[in-house]
């Protein structure tokens, strides 16, 4: 397994392993944030890698309100190729370790609830079912006329889609740039954020907001906050405990039993 380092303080990696398997054995409440580079594993681009999006194309061309409203053509085009390319992918061991990380939770009435940034429906498809997409899912449209939401799968889809119930056209459901979250995710997230006892964080760049300030919220009410990325992020030094190396890797290993 990949394990380059981890901030643990004294301890050493495996040590520090073993701390937090045995913090997650004892757990009553657990709630994880997830982002793209749990997927990363899967072969999904993250956004600000070496290899990631934002490094090809511009978040103010095609992830804002400004830019659906200007060139609704372009951004339909960039999201069926997200969605071509999405629709390949499988939930890698990181996703599936945290089915097994609620179901143990679940087995002795815990709590857990898993916030992902990502909107590519891979957490749901290997089987979490307490999830939060704050960011929306890009399998799901809405009408920007009467705000009607609906799954789709169509891969391509006829661009520009068009509403069924009104002759307006559809977005993707997720949240641009700019926009604000929905109002029952963050209530949701919030909860869970402040009623855990551990936060796991997962290949996110800590980032963007408001996800960015999620850490220090679980932090003021006495979580216990581990971080697994491949790097070091600006949520390392407020963490209690960070790995690095990758999802795929670091989150199964959580959860080896000994
Ligand atoms: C691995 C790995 C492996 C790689 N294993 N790890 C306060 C301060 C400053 C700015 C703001 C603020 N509040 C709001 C803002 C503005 C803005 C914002 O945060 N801007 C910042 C960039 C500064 N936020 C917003 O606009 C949000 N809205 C909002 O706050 O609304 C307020 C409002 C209220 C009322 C009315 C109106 C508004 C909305 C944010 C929406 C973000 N949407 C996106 C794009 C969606 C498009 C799409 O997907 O189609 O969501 S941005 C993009 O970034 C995407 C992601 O979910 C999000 C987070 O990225 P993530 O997942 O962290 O990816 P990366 O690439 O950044 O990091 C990957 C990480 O993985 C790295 O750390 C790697 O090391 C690691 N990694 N491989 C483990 N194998
Ligand atoms: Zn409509």
């Amino acid at each position: 397994m990949e394990r380059q380092q981890a901030y643990t303080g004294r301890m050493g990696v495996e040590q520090s392993l073993d701390d937090v398997r045995s913090r997650l054995a004892r757990a009553r409440a657990v709630t994880v944030l997830t982002g793209s580079g749990i997927s990363a594993d899967s072969g999904i681009p993250t956004f600000r890698g070496t290899d990631g999006l934002w490094k090809t194309f511009r978040a103010e061309d095609l992830a804002t309100p400004e830019a659906f409203a200007r060139d609704p053509y372009l951004v339909w085009e960039w999201y069926n190729w997200r969605r071509e390319l999405i629709a390949a992918k499988h939930p890698n061991a990181a996703h599936n370790a945290l089915v097994e990380l609620e179901r143990r939770l679940e087995s002795r009435a815990g709590r857990f609830h898993l916030i992902t940034q990502n909107v590519d429906g891979l957490h749901r498809a290997a089987g979490s079912r307490h999830v939060t997409e704050i960011h929306g899912n890009i399998w799901r449209v809405r009408c920007t006329g009467c705000g009607d939401l609906s799954d789709n799968h169509e891969v391509p889809l006829q661009i520009p889609p068009m509403c069924r119930q009104c002759p307006a056209m559809l977005r993707p459901h997720i949240v641009w740039f700019g926009e604000a979250l929905g109002e029952e995710d963050l209530r949701t997230s919030y909860e869970a954020l402040e009623s855990c006892e551990i936060l796991l964080i997962i290949g996110t760049s800590g980032l963007v907001y408001p996800a960015a300030s999620f850490a220090p919220v679980a932090k003021a009410v006495g979580a216990y906050v581990v971080e697994l990325n491949l790097e070091t992020t600006p949520s390392t030094e407020l963490v209690d405990c960070s790995f690095q190396g990758r999802a795929k890797d670091l989150v199964p290993a959580l959860l080896e039993q000994r």
